[in-house]
């Protein structure tokens, strides 16, 4: 088993479309060890998408990320990182295949539902961006 990190983003939260999408990954296989609710801040949310600093999409990316809540979520699974990316598909849910969660939630490529960790170095450093040993538990 390995764990991934999951931010159910601003849209899906402010849509109520984050208990169906905590589901859709529950019936996935993933188990969840560490859930929150949160509000990033602009130093959060440019710290946490930093790679993507130089980038056109940034400042749009850290305005939408901070403005409202989100639903954090360390998931332990088989292969969790790789399978995680399957199951919420491309970035941009029109690019997305059918039955992924941006294809079924995402509303375009920036308000896309659904982060993950893209490898397992990143989902060490992601999960513990949201939480201490101590907040991470088993079923
Ligand atoms: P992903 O790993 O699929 O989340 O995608 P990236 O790491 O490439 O991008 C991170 C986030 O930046 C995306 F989820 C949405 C945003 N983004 C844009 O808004 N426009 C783009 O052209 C690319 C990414």
């Amino acid at each position: 088993m390995t764990r991934t990190l999951a931010i159910i983003k601003p849209d899906a939260v402010a849509s109520r479309k984050f208990g169906a999408i905590l589901d859709h990954l529950s019936r996935e296989g993933f188990a969840p060890r560490g859930l929150k609710m949160t509000r990033l801040n602009r130093a959060q949310a440019e710290a946490f998408y930093g790679v993507h600093r130089e980038r056109p999409f940034f400042p749009s990316l850290v305005s939408f990320m901070t403005s409202g809540p989100v639903v954090v979520v360390a998931l332990e699974a088989e292969s969790a990182v790789s399978r995680l990316r399957e199951v919420i598909g491309a970035t941009d849910p029109a690019e997305a295949d059918e039955g992924t969660i941006r294809a079924l939630y995402a509303e375009s490529k920036e308000r896309n539902a659904i982060h993950a960790s893209d490898s397992d170095e990143n989902a060490v450093a992601e999960i513990g961006f949201f939480f201490s040993k101590a907040d991470l538990l088993s079923l």
